[in-house]
């Protein structure tokens, strides 16, 4: 390990503060373009460090996107020059959002900054992210986000130094720019023991030394390739070939990291073609995401994965020792999870979008497992959502239960009854139309309620209507508006929110669920095609939005 030392002249700059440094649902995303205007990564890299009070040791990755290198740098001037102690940096800036949380937790660190705008696309023109993690491992609660605006808004000058120091971010060393501690560190090293912690490898194992189980990962170019092929193949005997797209590329090789069935159209293909593939799993850009696929690229739903581990969630190691504490699940995922919540005597949260509100929960203890409908699993080994930690607990199943996944969810369904889940994203759409549509919503559903009471066909009867509010059980903070409701007498619900992690434009997302005991097999368009007619009428969606069609179905 070589040490190298760079001295340099603290300078402050006087800076034009912006007004539209607000993070969302998870860290401030905007095109590079953005970024690259003048002082706007810097401005925003000093408020993030005036929010915390006195840093001494910050850990910095990311995907691995165009512009990341260049903040990395930033960074590391800009805290030699604030008086950060220490920062550990990932190899080539490149840091899964899980090995982040992870990082933090071991290395006890005081933050996390993550540059990462996880599954939106990437390259010169398009997005790039800044996110916090707080000394938790978990992303930062909305008291520090909007601490971290408020001062970007206010703004007038930041710390840097004099001179750039020049540093490689390609080799594993230690040096020191400044007074501060630069260690450059290998990503998947730590990431790698935290699994073998957590999961019985040799179980998993077992699963290839049969011989017939055959696996396909994408980690669709982004961080995760070079984690899943050392854990996958190189650990636990997956096939040579088995990841596909595992070279992480500034811009994803022009895809769309997003593990669902319309971007990672590639493995679904490729698993429809060959019937030897038992399992398929995608992951996102900064490998928190999954999609988990089985033989000939049957899906499972997130919310269906996620109640799928919760009941088989003994099958997992650190499970098996330490007992299950309770579940969580966000308001928009449909609640299957809730019903093995109760089958088992535990208790399940309901929280708004976003990991961050998860945080809390696994601090005091309160639960074991969550997950998101947007391909979201995790757990209490770390505090964000974790691509792989779905994948194996998945894999850790089928070897211990001797199922295919699709057998699995058959039985899931024959013992729970199925929700049926969908959810259209409206990508883009204007911004203004978007927010009348919404504006309007609220008052047929919270002001006006003029729907309690009616009736749509013989099979829905409106039961309440309202805008979705969380109060956290630990530190009892109030979170409004997260996401306008019309619940159902028979227990299906239809649900709109605005996404807040887009770059340009406005996302409606609506999602819509329904349950049947019975009716275990039909598409999930299909049987949720009078509710999703029932939200289009509701909402006036078409004639907001002038969009007909979703971009994107789940
Ligand atoms: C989306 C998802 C949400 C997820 C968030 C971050 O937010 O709906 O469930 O937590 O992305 O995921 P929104 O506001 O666009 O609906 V990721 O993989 O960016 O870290
Ligand atoms: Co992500």
């Amino acid at each position: 390990m070589s040490i190298a030392n760079m001295s340099s002249k603290v300078i402050e700059v006087a800076t034009q503060a912006y007004q539209d440094q607000k993070p969302g649902t998870s860290g401030l995303r905007k095109k590079v373009k953005t970024f690259q205007q003048l002082n706007y990564t810097e401005n925003f890299i000093q408020a993030i460090l005036e929010s915390i009070s006195k840093p001494k040791l910050i850990i910095v990755g990311g995907d691995g996107r165009f512009y990341s290198e260049e903040a990395i740098r930033k960074i590391i001037s800009i805290c030699a020059a604030n008086g950060v102690e220490r920062l550990v940096v990932a190899k080539d800036g490149i840091l899964s959002t899980p090995a982040v949380s992870d990082l933090v937790r071991t290395l006890k660190a005081d933050a996390a900054i993550v540059l990462t705008a996880s599954h939106n696309p990437g390259g010169e023109d398009h997005d790039f992210g800044i996110k916090v993690n707080t000394a938790n491992g978990g992303p930062a609660p909305e008291s520090v986000t909007d601490k971290i605006y408020k001062i970007s808004c206010q703004l007038k000058s930041y710390k840097t130094l004099l001179k750039r120091p020049q540093v490689d971010l390609s080799k594993i060393y230690k040096f020191f720019v400044y007074d501060l501690e630069v260690e450059i560190v290998d990503p998947v090293e730590g990431y790698l023991n935290l699994m073998r912690d957590v999961f019985d490898f040799d179980m998993i194992k077992n699963l290839f030394k049969k011989g017939d189980f055959k696996m396909l990962a994408d980690p669709m170019n982004g961080v995760l390739g070079p984690y899943a092929r050392r854990i996958l193949i190189d650990e636990l005997g997956a096939q040579e070939g088995s990841v596909i797209n595992s070279v992480p590329l500034p811009d994803f090789g022009g895809k769309h990291p997003d593990p669902n069935l319309t971007y990672a159209a590639e493995l679904v293909d490729k698993l429809k073609a060959n019937d030897e593939i038992n399992f398929g799993v995608a992951f996102d850009g900064d490998g928190d995401r999954n999609m988990i696929l089985g033989q000939r690229g049957f899906f499972v739903s997130p919310g269906d994965s996620l109640a799928v581990v919760a009941a088989n969630l003994t099958c997992v190691k650190r499970f098996k020792e330490n007992g299950i504490k309770g579940y969580a699940r966000s308001f928009p995922t449909a609640p299957a999870v809730d019903r093995v919540a109760e089958k088992l005597g535990h208790k399940c949260y309901v929280t708004p979008t976003g990991w961050k509100y998860f945080g809390n929960l696994m601090d005091a203890n309160l639960i074991s497992l969550c997950g998101e409908e947007s391909f979201g699993t995790g757990s209490d080994h770390i505090r964000e959502k974790d691509g792989l930690f779905a994948c194996f607990a998945w894999m850790s199943i089928m070897a211990q239960t001797e199922k295919t996944v699709k057998e699995l969810l058959f039985d899931h369904w024959k013992e729970y009854g199925r929700d049926y889940f969908c959810r259209y994203d409206f990508e883009d759409c204007d911004g203004g139309s978007c927010q009348s549509m919404m504006m309007y919503l609220e008052k047929t559903l919270c002001e006006s309620r003029v729907l309690v009471g009616k009736k749509f066909g013989n099979k829905y009867e409106v039961k309440e209507t309202g805008n979705f509010q969380y109060t956290d059980p630990v530190d009892r903070s109030v979170t409004t508006k997260q996401g306008l409701f019309v619940n159902f007498t028979n227990g299906a619900r239809i649900i709109f929110r605005l996404s807040g992690t887009g770059s340009s434009g406005a996302t409606v997302r609506l999602y819509v669920s329904d349950y049947s005991k019975e009716n275990l097999q039909e598409e999930s368009r299909v049987y949720l095609k009078e509710l999703l007619d029932i939200a289009y009428t509701i909402s006036k969606l078409p004639e907001y939005t002038g969009r007909n069609e979703p971009t994107v179905i789940t």
